[in-house]
């Protein structure tokens, strides 16, 4: 691993390699968010709760590349080194957001996997989105590939709190804590199903709490001026 390490350290360009990558998340972040600024400027509910992206760290890179077989040349081919997560209130707002995504001109979706319906082993529920995103940079044209994960809340407290400990342990969470995280997965899911059943007195609620809110804001950005057109 170290040598491995090194060598990619010394062949490599990864400032180079990865600018196109923080272009991308950077992007891609703003749009998303610019989504949630429509919606709430037009009092509409949003299905965009809110928008998070990374950069893959290049160890882990170096180390999926390992496992997976990725050589230099097919490194651009791992798909989730730019990746994005938008969380969402309801499972329903998933479906909603899949349709923003699939409708959008500005990126092609490549591939669909649904962590939802499939529950993985783990108990890990999320919708992910493989996408093949074009930038311009002063090199010129270029497609990134990029994973959009979406989820709800309950899905992100659940996969925060796993990745963490499958960290901690070094991927072998012991049988007890395990059994304690299937547990919670469970739980989890039965979270989304009882806050699904409400969910339009959720959204009614929270569109009459918010709305005075985002007319101030409103008028704050643009000026008081801005009531007379
Ligand atoms: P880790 O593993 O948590 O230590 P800003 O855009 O300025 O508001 P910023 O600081 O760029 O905010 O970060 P943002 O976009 O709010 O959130 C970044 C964090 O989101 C990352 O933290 C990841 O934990 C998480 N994250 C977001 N999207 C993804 C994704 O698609 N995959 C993974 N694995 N994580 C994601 P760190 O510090 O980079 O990492
Ligand atoms: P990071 O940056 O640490 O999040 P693989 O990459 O082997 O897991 P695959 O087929 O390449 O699998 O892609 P998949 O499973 O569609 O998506 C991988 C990403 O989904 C992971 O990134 C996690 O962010 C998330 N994920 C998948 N399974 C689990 C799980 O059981 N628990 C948690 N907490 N997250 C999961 P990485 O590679 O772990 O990188």
């Amino acid at each position: 691993m170290e040598i491995l390490f090194l060598h990619y350290k010394i062949m490599f360009n990864w400032e180079e390699f990865l600018d196109p990558y923080i272009q991308t998340v950077g992007e891609l972040k703003i749009k998303l968010r610019g989504v949630r600024k429509q919606y709430l400027k037009k009092g509409l509910y949003s299905p965009i709760e809110f928008v998070t992206g990374r950069v893959k760290r290049r160890e882990s890179i170096i180390n999926k590349a390992k496992m997976r077989g990725y050589t230099r040349d097919t490194l651009s081919e791992m798909e989730d080194i730019a990746g994005i997560r938008v969380m969402v209130q309801f499972v329903d707002d998933v479906w909603d957001v899949l349709d923003l995504l699939r409708k959008r001109k500005d990126f092609k979706i490549v591939e669909e996997r649904d962590y939802i319906n499939h529950q993985k082993a783990s108990g890990y529920r999320s919708y992910h989105v493989i996408i093949e995103y074009p930038i311009d940079t002063i090199e010129g044209f270029q497609i990134v590939n990029a994973e959009i994960q979406i989820r709800t809340l309950a899905m992100n407290f659940w996969a925060t709190i796993e990745h963490s400990l499958n960290y901690k342990y070094g991927g072998l969470i012991p049988d007890d804590v395990k059994a304690r995280l299937t547990n919670a997965a469970r739980e989890a899911a039965q979270l989304d199903a009882e806050m699904g059943e409400i969910r339009e007195d959720i959204q009614e609620a929270q569109l009459l709490f918010d709305r005075p809110q985002q007319k101030q804001d409103f008028k704050k950005e643009n000026g008081e001026d801005n009531e007379l057109w």
